[in-house]
């Protein structure tokens, strides 16, 4: 029987299947299989499940990932931990106010759908407290990089129709600094969710990894959703500053066009991405941000 692991505990894992949930530990030799992630079965996974005595299962194999999220093991910094397999888009959420919106914040989020090679979209939240003056120059900014951007209120109900469209039938992962709104915007997607909001700002434990569990949630309509919490930059480990150019969809058609092969798009002359910022084709903050980004990478960061 195939399923897909929707949460995980240690080495025991919930799959969902068509006979509905199964708490399933792993056949033996799949602990010491693909070692090399770390992560014999993630979250997200589908797999092939022998049934036990029900609710309970063992998982035999696990079929091949599409993509995945992930970021280094916290106890072996070269090693993958994968949080997340096979999903279909990267959900990224700001707060036009209330925390202040910051591009670069929802700039990393993005990037680090790009390299998953997710399809991203932007979701702009908390619409009740700012007048839509003061975000519709954001709004443009991402719609011009590409982007779906959705405008939302979880707290009102507004935009929340075109969010559930968006995320029908897919594996969606939302991502964003706490107090954004994730939450609050997946329990109103699924009513009963109750996911607790307001947790506590994980800004403070920065580095140390901590409860990062991601869990997908199935959706009555169809499609599952999943909370990052305290997901900072997820997967911008290893990035290269050569890679990150190809991870701005707005930047890619001009990169074939700047005089040198090896243009960082920094300070060269006869740089083509320079030219369609300066053409307005490519966004200031957008290619700025693409600056400090390139800048922190370098720093090792
Ligand atoms: N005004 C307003 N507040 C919101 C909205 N969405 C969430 N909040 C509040 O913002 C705080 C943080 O929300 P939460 O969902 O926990 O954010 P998370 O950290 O991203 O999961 C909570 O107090 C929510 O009630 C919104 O659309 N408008
Ligand atoms: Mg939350
Ligand atoms: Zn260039």
């Amino acid at each position: 029987m195939e399923g897909r692991v929707i949460k995980s505990f240690g080495n025991r894992f919930i799959v969902q299947t068509e006979m509905g949930t199964l708490d399933c530990g792993l056949r033996g030799r799949m602990r010491l299989d693909d070692s090399h992630t770390g992560t014999p079965v993630a979250v997200g996974d589908n797999v092939v499940v022998a049934l036990e005595e029900a609710p309970h299962g063992v998982i035999e194999s696990v079929l091949p990932r599409r993509n995945r999220l992930s970021r280094p093991d916290v106890h072996n910094p070269d090693c993958e931990q994968i949080l997340v397999a096979n999903c279909d888009q990267l959900v990224v959420v700001a707060a036009v106010a209330k925390p202040r919106l910051k591009h670069g914040a929802i700039d990393r989020f993005l990037l680090c759908g790009e390299k998953a090679g997710l399809r991203c979209l932007v979701v702009l939240n908390k619409i009740d407290l700012a007048p839509a003056d003061d975000f519709e120059p954001t709004r443009q900014v991402y719609a011009n990089a590409g982007y779906p951007v959705l405008l939302t209120s979880a707290l009102e109900g507004l935009g929340l129709d075109g969010l559930k469209s968006a995320v029908q039938s897919k594996t969606s992962i939302f991502a964003g600094h706490s107090g954004v709104g994730k939450s609050s915007l997946l329990n109103a997607l699924q009513p009963g969710l109750k996911l607790r909001t307001r947790e506590v700002s994980y800004a403070t434990a920065r580095g140390t990894h901590t409860t990062t569990r991601i869990e997908l949630h199935p959706l009555d309509f169809g499609g599952f959703i999943a909370d990052t919490p305290g997901l900072r930059a997820i997967g911008l480990w290893q990035l290269a500053p050569e890679e990150l150019p190809h991870l701005y969809p707005e930047f890619t058609s001009h990169l074939g066009t700047c005089r040198f092969d090896n243009c960082c798009h920094v300070a060269e002359p006869g740089c083509g991405v320079k030219e369609a910022v300066g053409r307005g084709t490519i966004s200031p903050e957008r290619y700025e941000g693409y600056l400090r980004i390139r800048e922190s990478l370098q720093d090792g960061d």
